[in-house]
């Protein structure tokens, strides 16, 4: 092999338009990776000069993936800014959407992102159904394990393959050597990939309880948009068998509360009963994994889910904090507010500041101008020595650091929470791990795995403290003292934040008169896929990439790995999309 530039765009199985420019050595291992946003974003500037009630609408649109984090961190930000309390039962209520959304987010990632990186589609053909299904039980008690589903599994996907149109099995690297699956796991996997795709639907009813509708449920400053009725509701009557509202059509009333706690029942079943015992056997067919992509060893979390108020972060389930250098033994805090610790860099950006293109900027005072003359896309190749990207560089007190589910169960990890300690000490034993072993490609993805039965867990505790505050006649969902724009400060400002699937998210807003002055979105994918910054300091995707070896630099499926691991979402990261066409995964080689 020669020196040559692996072009892998767009990265497909994402959401939003990602390129990876990955430079090799004579032996196929990547020197250096760049990681190219190539949407042009701007919601930043369409919400200048609106009511900040409004603005959890407009931020929202970021992503039609994480589809609720921004109305979320939205609306949080103004609360910040407006010291603006809600009560007890919007905050349950916010838990438990947030929690749906982290769970249908991730099973979404795991089954129909990511396994195809492990699970050879047409190897599934080869797999005695049979044989698969005493694997599907010794693995779980999940009820669809029997000979004749899988049998049926496989008899559909034959029908894909003979009419030759795989549909979206389509252009897999399927017979690539890195796969390493039996027949019988493959047809497994594919198995479930169906069944998640049904599972998702009943998930989505959770949002479109308390919010109205999914994607995009309804958000609301002050407090959770849903009226709460204690009465059973007036048969026949309102929009649909989940709102018949004694009051009003759109209250919820005891048949949303009981599908509520149906769907949380699912999602628990589905992350015990598949998910889990799924993760946990592919990851033992490809342990070399959880050696390779970690990349930057610095991680970060906001928090998330608390108990009492976004003011009180001792009380989350997620705790804050971060892990630099994999020390295990300090959590550092995070001060939101402080000029000196989140700041954004665009040395290597399509952006110019009006400091100079080497300061970075708190996003109090962040700057989002499209007004950058350097060359643009489109190109062929990226002028990876300038400016190469759309997104961002953020930094947390001028270091990189990776957000998301790793990240979380190592913060939960390091401040001693109980059930992380037992499942990631169960996990590791049992596919025969040292604790590095969570720094790698895997060990993100397993991280995922965790993380959904932590958070899908702990949301029949929400559901109870609901329940039990509406038994004792408590149905207050909104906070009216400080709707009133006369009520509010003539200039003040507000940081809201969460954890999103992806990781770490902030919305910082500036309100001056009533009006929005400045509003900033820093997002878990520009923490992780920003490129380098002023210093030469790579993005998280950037490190994990480099030192890696590519078996065929024309099927780089070691690149799909890792870069799925982080589950991108670069419509977040960059904030709108432009008007490019959907072609499929292009490779150029060099
Ligand atoms: Ni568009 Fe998002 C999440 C946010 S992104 S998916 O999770 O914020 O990185
Ligand atoms: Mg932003």
């Amino acid at each position: 092999m020669s020196t040559q530039t692996v072009v892998v765009d767009p990265i497909t199985r994402i959401e939003g338009h990602l390129r990876i420019e990955a430079e090799t050595d004579s032996q196929g291992v990547i020197t250096r990776a760049s990681s190219a946003g190539t949407m042009v974003r701007g919601i930043e500037i369409i919400l200048r000069n609106r009511d900040p009630r409004d603005a959890w609408a407009f931020a929202q649109r970021i992503c039609g993936v994480c589809t609720l984090v921004h109305g979320i961190a939205s609306v949080r930000a103004v609360e910040n800014a407006l010291d603006y309390p809600i009560p007890p039962n919007a905050q349950l209520i916010r838990n438990l959407m947030i929690g749906a959304q982290f769970v249908h987010d991730h099973v979404m990632h795991f089954y129909h992102l990511h396994a195809l990186d492990w699970v050879d589609v047409l190897s599934a053909l080869k797999a005695d159904p049979k044989a698969t299904s005493q694997l599907a039980q010794s693995l779980s008690n999940y009820s669809k394990s029997s000979p004749g589903y899988f049998a049926d599994v496989q008899t559909k996907l034959k029908n894909f393959v003979e009419s030759g149109q795989l549909g979206i099995f389509a252009n897999g690297y399927w017979g690539h050597p890195a796969y390493k699956l039996p027949p019988e796991a493959n047809l497994m996997a594919v198995a479930h990939y169906l069944d998640a795709l049904a599972w998702q639907r009943q998930v989505a009813k959770l949002h479109a309880v308390f919010g109205g509708k999914n994607p995009h449920p309804n958000f609301l400053v002050g407090g959770a948009p849903c009226a709460i009725s204690v009465h059973p509701g007036n048969e026949g009557q309102g929009a649909g068998p989940h709102f018949r509202g004694g009051e009003g059509a759109t209250a919820v009333n005891i048949v949303g509360l009981e599908l509520v706690k149906d769907v949380i029942g699912q999602m628990r079943e589905f992350v015990d009963q598949v998910y889990l015992p799924d993760t946990l056997a592919i990851a033992g067919f490809y342990k070399d994994w959880f050696k390779r992509g970690e990349g930057i060893g610095n991680f970060m979390t906001y928090g998330d889910f608390p108990a009492k108020s976004m003011n009180d972060p001792a009380s989350f389930l997620i705790p804050q904090g971060v892990i630099v250098d994999r020390n295990l033994e300090q959590v550092d805090a995070v001060d939101l507010n402080a000029a000196d610790q989140v700041q954004e860099f665009v040395a290597h950006s399509w952006y110019d500041y009006t400091v100079g293109k080497d300061r970075g900027l708190h996003p109090y005072v962040g700057e989002t101008n499209l007004h950058y003359t350097g060359p643009k896309p489109p190109y062929e190749h990226l002028d990876v020595e300038a400016s190469y990207s759309w997104l961002k560089s953020p930094r947390w007190k001028g270091k990189p650091v990776e957000v998301g589910p790793l990240a979380r169960v190592l913060v939960l990890y390091a401040t001693g929470h109980a059930q992380t300690r037992e499942l990631v000490g169960s996990t590791l034993a049992k596919l025969d791990l040292p604790a590095s072993a969570l720094y790698s490609t895997m060990g993100r993805t397993a991280a995922r795995t965790l993380e959904s039965k932590i958070i899908a867990d702990a949301m029949p505790t929400w559901y109870d403290q609901l329940m039990t505050n509406i038994g004792r006649g408590d149905v207050q969902t909104f906070n009216t003292a400080k709707w009133e724009p006369s009520a509010w400060p003539r200039q003040t400002k507000g940081v809201g934040f969460m954890e999103a699937p992806r990781g770490a998210l902030a919305h910082w807003v500036v309100i001056k008169d009533g009006l929005i002055d400045n509003y900033q979105a820093v997002v878990p994918s520009t923490w992780n896929a920003g490129p380098r910054d002023s210093l030469g300091q790579e993005g998280p995707y950037e490190a994990a990439l480099r030192g890696q070896a590519l078996i065929d630099t024309k099927q780089p499926l070691e690149i799909l790995r890792t870069i799925h691991s982080f589950d991108p979402c670069i419509a977040c990261a960059v904030h709108v999309m432009d008007d490019e066409g959907d072609e499929l995964i292009k490779v150029k080689v060099r």
